[in-house]
């Protein structure tokens, strides 16, 4: 059955929402950029908010066919996108950043109720998809390889960038938007056609994105293809991986899902873009402005309540320091205002699900059998405003950089309290003791620490800040990590040659048929 928006369950401001957003009907299975489909017959899947438990949608979940049918359409739409000029092509990017713009609201706020966010953090990530926009608008330009010299005499080398084709993109629920289109906007500048299988927890702010690029699409009249949506599970994320038409695979999520995903991919010798978990710690030397410290601290363990990639989960402290850090977080965290996402007193919100609850109740659990000491926090909240069961005290925890659980990445408010001794070297030596290697920072005011902190012998992460936390990187870097983590890189810098295939290219305008390294073969005739 097609559900419309005025048939949901939902208070007034969010129904607003959903059609400000241009959306009638939230269950459509996929949809290949002008046209929906798989309405009907198919398997469905409730969506419910984190924040309040109220069913947002039922959505259909696509299959093995409408991939099928999707994957055709996205073959037809390259031929004509990649014929388009790069920087018309940048045009019809620079109109989706104008219409985020104008929705930056209302789908900051649909991000925050179907993900718990809060709000501040929704329009947060809606930001993130315009910068990207805007950034590859400018890059449309700027598709530049290198010239070089020959070696032989009248001889040209060059190289170019050609679109690869179909660029799958899978995303997590925690940024449910704003990493679909660090990959969307850079593939489709680079002539690239996008399928996107966002979270099936969060796919309605996919439906969502899906609405506002079908208007441009429609204004410039393009084919469908192009961009394209599928809703589904782990099942559709399979048929992509192993799917010789999607030359790239660029998935985001936990380093259990990327490993098969790389696996899959690789196997085929296709090429994959992986983000995966992190383990990002942040290292207080003596120096430190306290201050500054504190409030990054917070910011990155409790910001989108522990559940970004970046979120900062280790803090390794100076012994001659640990005891007033501690001091001053635990004045902190029992006062965090908890609750729904949309309040705008709250700063921290619900996790996504119970799993999620679970997930953290466990590794509390574990981690003390270990040894560890909880020092604040740990409850599920319930009774008024928390009947949902989704909304938990963010956790400090005295621990070990060895135990099991501080070396998983627990997608979860808990903050490990780790001590070390002597130079800064023994601070990035734990700072680096884990699989993941995503994001890390070092607070400190002196340049010997910090130097050796970026030093080729500091952290091996792929972010590394100075006197800034982990999470909320800009998108103008290149963004992604080492180990586990995957060793791909998004968004920003370079990245987008990722989405290109490279051509070294000889021109030869002489008359002569001089052979590269000096080679004689005279052939008689
Ligand atoms: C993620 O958690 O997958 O740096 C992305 C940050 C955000 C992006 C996080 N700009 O925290």
């Amino acid at each position: 059955m097609k559900q419309t928006v005025d048939e949901l369950p939902l208070n007034k401001e969010l129904t607003d929402v959903l059609h400000q957003l241009g959306i009638k009907q939230v269950n459509p299975a996929y949809s290949t950029g002008l046209a929906w489909g798989g309405q009907e017959g198919r398997k469905a899947r409730t969506v419910t908010s984190p924040a309040d438990g109220a069913t947002i949608a039922t959505v259909n979940m696509a299959s093995a066919e409408d991939y099928d049918k999707v994957v055709t359409t996205a073959q037809e739409a390259f031929k004509v996108w990649r014929k388009v000029p790069a920087p018309k092509r940048g045009e019809i990017v620079r109109q989706i950043g104008d219409k985020l713009r104008e929705h930056k609201e209302a789908l900051g706020k649909l991000v925050s109720y179907e993900m718990g966010k809060i709000y501040q953090e929704g329009l947060g990530e809606v930001q993130e998809m315009i910068d990207i926009c805007d950034f590859a608008v400018g890059l449309s330009r700027q598709l530049h390889g290198f010239t070089m010299h020959s070696e032989r005499p009248q001889h040209r080398m060059y190289e170019q960038y050609h679109p690869l084709g179909i660029v799958g993109v899978i995303s997590a629920f925690n940024f449910p938007v704003a990493v679909w289109s660090w990959n969307a906007m850079l593939a489709a500048v680079c002539g690239d056609v996008i399928i996107w299988k966002p979270s099936e927890k969060t796919p309605l702010t996919g439906v969502a994105c899906q609405h506002i690029i079908r208007e441009v699409l429609a204004e410039n009249e393009l084919p469908e293809g192009i961009f394209n949506l599928i809703i589904g599970d782990a099942e559709i994320g399979s048929l992509m991986s192993h799917d010789k038409r999607v030359p790239l695979v660029s998935a985001t999520g936990s380093t259990r899902m990327g490993k098969k995903v790389g696996e899959a991919v690789g196997a085929r010798l296709g090429k994959s873009l992986l983000e995966l978990g992190g383990n990002n710690a942040i290292i207080l030397t003596e120096s430190a402005d306290m201050e500054m410290a504190l409030r990054a601290i917070v910011f990155g363990a409790v910001g989108t309540c522990g559940q970004r990639c970046t979120s900062t989960r280790r803090l390794i402290i100076h012994e001659n320091i640990y005891e007033q850090v501690k001091e001053r977080l635990l004045k902190v965290y029992p006062n965090l205002p908890i609750g729904h996402p949309l309040d705008a007193t709250t700063l921290v919100g619900p996790l996504i699900d119970k799993d999620a609850v679970n997930a953290f109740t466990n590794a509390l659990e574990k981690v003390q059998q270990e040894g560890g000491k909880l020092l604040t926090g740990g409850e599920v909240l319930s009774g008024d405003g928390y009947e949902t069961g989704t909304y938990v005290k963010p956790a400090v925890v005295e621990a070990e950089n060895h135990y099991e659980m501080v070396q998983e990445e627990t997608f979860a408010p808990i903050l490990y309290l780790i001590k070390y001794s002597g130079d800064v070297e023994n601070a990035i030596e734990l700072q680096n003791g884990v699989r993941q290697g995503l994001s890390s920072a070092i607070f400190s005011t002196n340049l010997l620490e910090t130097e050796a902190f970026l030093g080729h012998w500091g952290s091996d992460c792929g972010i590394a800040n100075v006197n800034i936390g982990t999470s909320g990187a800009e998108i103008g870097g290149a963004f992604g990590g080492e180990k586990e983590t995957g060793g791909g890189r998004e968004s920003g810098s370079d990245a987008w040659r990722v989405y290109m295939r490279r051509q070294t290219n000889t021109i030869n305008y002489s008359r002569e048929l001089p052979l590269a390294q000096g080679i004689k073969f005279d052939i008689m005739d």
